[in-house]
């Protein structure tokens, strides 16, 4: 049975997998640990600590007053608000990444940290982006995401320290809002569609980029964590999405359901930039061979439960 420490556990992704986790393990197994504390099911559903991440010897004190044996660090500054604080950025990504990668190799915790498709760069072929590629991104966010995965390497080869990570596309759900990425239109979109049947987006049609439903996203970080350690070759981090699409594809399959719903552009010069530096399309094969990795929703399927789900939400 695991014993699992979550860093931001309040964020986007975190907010979803302590209860799945909760779920999986039993709810006294899974430690759920924020900045800040509100009174959120995540919260009040199993134990819950505050932690600023950038504080190691507390991050160690939970961790062995709970004697878990696996540590989920979510904690990050993302692409947009990176490249506006980009200091900042290096700091608190960095550094909570060091303090986890000590934590675990003190602990001897298996650690999984969120990669991103922010480490391929404009140099990087963009369709059907392999899995060993160029990697020399222009934004801050992935300089932190490319060092972020040779240290977990470094841990792993040198210290033994069983590290595992993903490089997500953008995540889409309808719980927890993201905040400072570059895709979170691909969310924004979604509620606004239901609120004013309409949406101005930041990104520029046919701008390409991958992405992937919150339950696809989830159920890789456990597959991921569950899979026998002699499997896996890449580890740090592996190729994972669902779909690849331009706003403008969207839209059209939001105009299935509502069909008064029009869209149109205003670009933000900076979150364009970024979406342009990154991959039109990613490939995942590694992390289908390699440990199973598979996923349920496409983007029909997708925003049908999109739309039902923020619909309910608001009743
Ligand atoms: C972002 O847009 O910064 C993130 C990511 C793709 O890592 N959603």
């Amino acid at each position: 049975m695991k014993k699992i420490l979550i860093t931001g556990a309040l964020g986007q992704i975190g907010s979803e997998l302590v209860l799945k986790l909760r779920k999986l393990y039993g709810a006294d197994n899974v430690i759920a640990t924020d900045i800040r504390k509100n009174d959120s099911i995540v919260v009040t559903s199993g134990p819950f600590e505050l932690l600023d991440v950038t504080d190691e010897q507390k991050m160690y004190q939970i961790a062995k007053k709970y004697e878990v044996d696996t540590l989920i660090h979510l904690v990050a500054l993302l692409s947009a608000t990176a490249e506006e604080k980009p200091l900042l950025a290096w700091n608190l990504n960095m550094g909570s990444l060091m303090n986890a990668l000590e934590v675990s190799k003190e602990l001897k915790l298996q650690l999984f940290t969120p990669s991103s498709i922010g480490v391929f760069g404009p140099t990087t072929p963009s369709n059907l982006t392999p899995q060993d590629t160029i990697l020399r991104p222009t934004t801050m966010y992935g300089v932190n995401k490319v060092s972020g995965e040779l240290l977990c390497d470094y841990y792993f080869q040198k210290f033994g320290v069983d590290t595992r990570g993903l490089r997500f596309p953008g995540l889409v759900s309808y719980g927890t809002l993201p905040g400072g990425g570059t895709t979170d239109y691909a969310v924004e979109i979604f509620y606004s569609s239901v609120k004013n049947q309409s949406y101005t987006s930041y990104i520029d049609k046919g701008t390409y980029m991958d992405m992937m439903y919150m339950p696809d996203a989830i159920q890789a970080i456990i597959d991921l964590m569950e899979a026998d350690s002699s499997q896996l070759i890449h580890r740090n981090a592996f190729n994972v999405t669902a779909m690849s699409i331009a706003p403008e594809d969207i839209g059209a399959e939001i105009k299935k359901f509502i069909p008064s719903f029009v869209m149109d552009y205003k670009v933000d010069p900076t979150k364009q930039s970024i979406a342009e530096s990154w991959p039109n399309s990613i490939d995942a094969t590694c992390a289908k061979e390699e440990w199973g990795f598979h996923i349920e929703y496409d983007l029909g399927k997708m925003t049908k439960d999109m739309l039902e789900k923020i619909n309910k939400n608001q009743l």
